[in-house]
């Protein structure tokens, strides 16, 4: 039987810092000696901050795909993930190879690819098979300045917790870039969600809007996810132990941790 190992997913909108977070983590883990490797799954991406141990622009070359299919951005995206799927067995093996008991997994920019596309399920339940799997979720801060812009990443992420099956922890990434002011406000929101319902009634003349937010938002209290969410930055390191505290409770007690 394989060994077993721990996977964490990054996952978010594009730009949000997925690929950042997992070059933070890769080196929280490796400055606590503890066994981790890197898995690159975007292969459009040009370049990267961290050496990934393995890497699907190996096994794709997006440009090839582009040039043969006469494909844009968006059509090779799709494409390349359809070949990762066929190709997972190399990916598979190439984790069997380097065991390691930590796995970072980078997932491509758009990520609707990866958690809406049945590639992408596949590819996440294959890789997560063997493991025990968290994911990520990172909201990017500047698409969260309207009440209502929050409440909807809220959503998505409660969408692809559902698309995938896996555990889910929800960050707000780049908290060196917040300002105070918003910084404070979004802890209010998180803190107490009738904060984001007294903003977001305050919106005029968008009636839809606000019963929209105002359901999403007690569909979110329903399932638990505003009161459990916190600002992280993979520049600073601001809660970098808080967010890897997080992940080891979804792993259940590991002494190493913090060794
Ligand atoms: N200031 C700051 N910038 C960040 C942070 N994390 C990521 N970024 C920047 O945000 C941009 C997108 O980050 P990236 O990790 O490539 O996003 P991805 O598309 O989700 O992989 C890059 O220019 C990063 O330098 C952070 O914690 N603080
Ligand atoms: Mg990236």
């Amino acid at each position: 039987m394989a060994q077993r190992y721990y996977t964490i997913f990054m996952l978010g909108t594009a730009g949000s810092g997925k690929t950042f977070l997992t070059r933070t983590l890769n080196d929280w883990f490796d400055d606590r000696r503890l066994d981790v490797a890197t898995l690159n799954l975007d292969a459009g991406v040009r370049r990267l901050p961290y050496n990934p141990d393995i890497d699907v622009r190996d096994i794709i070359d997006i440009d090839e795909l582009i040039d043969k299919y006469q494909l844009g951005p968006n059509g090779a995206m799709i494409a390349s993930m359809d070949l990762i799927a066929t190709k997972i067995d190399k990916i598979k093996s190439e984790i069997d190879y380097l065991k390691p008991e930590y796995l970072l997994i980078d997932t491509p920019g758009q990520i609707e690819l990866f958690a809406y596309r049945s590639s992408g399920r596949l590819v996440s339940s294959i890789i997560a098979e063997e493991s025990q799997s968290v994911s990520v979720f990172l909201i990017d801060p500047s698409l969260i300045i309207r009440p209502e812009g929050f409440s909807s990443l809220l959503l998505l992420s409660v969408s692809i917790a559902f698309q995938l099956s896996l555990p889910q922890i929800v960050a707000i990434s780049k908290e060196d870039l917040i300002e105070k002011q918003q910084l404070e406000r979004l802890e209010r929101w998180i803190e107490e969600p009738a904060t984001l319902i007294a903003d977001i009634r305050q919106i005029q003349n968008i009636s839809l809007t606000q019963q929209l937010s105002l359901s999403v938002i007690d569909l979110l209290n329903q399932f638990k996810v505003t009161g459990e969410l916190f600002p992280i930055s993979s520049q600073s390191g601001f809660n970098i132990d808080t967010l890897v505290g997080t992940i080891e409770r979804e792993f259940g007690e590991k002494d190493d941790f913090y060794e």
